[in-house]
């Protein structure tokens, strides 16, 4: 069986360890296709949070508290770029993960594109599934807000790590989005997935860019296999992040209702197929969609190949 996974960062990488422990059980192939709507170039250095968090995580190299970046982290890069008054000061590029940033930067510089970059970086991580980014194309959220009386657009990183998104917020937008093709691999790999599964990830600013790419849009939708999500809010609640902020912008209700109704059926405008909740959303109607409650907390990676095992099964491949 191969399993396709459209993932962001934290929540996409944790349930990622149950996809690939559940595939390991039954012998399947799993590839995530990854946001790089987060990335952003700092310090001359290309940074793609979702994929390093995923590749981080699935290497047993990520910290378990923070969520991104690698455990045992230490700052010695970031407090000499502040000495320097270096902007920005308010990201933190720790002395581990900047090794990253710059193998990949230099591999970008030299030409090879980013999709070629995280199979290289993966040859040390060995994930045990395969990583493609979303593009290989420059894709960036940006936000519009505004910010000392002034509305601009900033890069979606300045929106959440310097204002924790808590600045007057009006929308957001995928720069590069309309010219952006699927990296290589990504259209391939969704033409041949017997089931597409859609993680429990940011609807909005994760798995939202993604879908702009339009032929990636196009191919879920129109292809061959099921296409399963799995609500990343809980009773109301996004659990940890800032999906409830993100809804709130595009108007949205913060419950499994409000985002299986923003992706919406398959049968109609929207991607999906089947829609797996929490048992506390027991009852979630989303109009078209085969509606299922299990529990979703990612609290082991058990709990998450259990979760796995039902989305398999509301698509009719376990
Ligand atoms: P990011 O890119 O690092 O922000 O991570 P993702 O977009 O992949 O995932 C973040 C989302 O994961 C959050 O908005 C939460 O809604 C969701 N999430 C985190 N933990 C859990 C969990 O245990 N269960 C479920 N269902 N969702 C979770
Ligand atoms: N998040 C923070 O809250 N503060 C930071 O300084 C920060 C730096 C950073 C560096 C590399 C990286 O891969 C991720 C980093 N993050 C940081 C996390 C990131 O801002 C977001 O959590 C994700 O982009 C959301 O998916
Ligand atoms: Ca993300």
């Amino acid at each position: 069986m191969r399993i396709v996974v459209l993932t962001g960062g934290i929540g996409g990488a944790r349930f990622l360890v149950g996809v690939r422990a559940y595939a390991r059980s039954i012998g399947a192939e799993v590839t995530a296709v990854v946001n790089v709507g987060d990335d952003v170039r700092m310090h001359g250095l290309q940074i793609c949070p979702d994929l390093d968090s995923v590749m981080y995580t699935l290497g047993g190299a990520a910290d378990p508290e923070r969520g991104w970046g690698r455990v045992g982290e230490t700052w010695v890069v970031k407090e000499e770029l502040a000495k320097y008054g270096a902007e920005p000061t308010w990201f933190g590029l720790g002395d581990k993960d900047t090794a990253t940033h710059l193998v990949r930067t230099t591999m970008l510089s030299a030409g090879y594109p980013l999709s070629q970059v995280t199979a290289a970086l993966c040859e040390r991580w060995q994930p045990g599934i395969t990583m493609i980014p979303a593009t290989d194309d420059r894709l960036e959220t940006h936000v519009v807000v505004d910010v000392e009386d002034e509305r601009k657009a900033i890069h979606f990183q300045e929106w959440w790590v310097r204002y924790r998104g808590n600045v007057p917020t009006h929308r957001f937008v995928f720069v590069g989005a309309d010219a952006a093709k699927p990296a290589a691999g990504v259209l391939e790999a969704i033409a041949a997935a017997d089931v597409v599964l859609v993680a429990p990830s940011n609807p909005v600013v994760s798995v939202a860019p993604i879908l702009a790419v339009q032929e990636l849009r196009d191919a879920v939708k129109n292809g061959p296999a099921p296409v399963v999500g799995v609500s990343p809010i809980i009773g109301g609640s996004p659990v940890r992040g800032m999906a409830d902020r993100c809804l709130d912008t595009l108007g949205v209700e913060v419950s499994a209702a409000g985002v299986g109704g923003l992706y919406g059926a398959r049968s109609g405008e929207g991607l999906l197929d089947g829609w797996l909740v929490d048992t506390t959303d027991d009852g979630t109607d989303v109009p078209g969609v085969r509606v299922k409650a299990v529990p979703l907390w990612m609290k082991s990676e058990e709990a998450t190949a259990s979760m796995v095992a039902a989305a398999l099964d509301l698509a009719g491949v376990a």
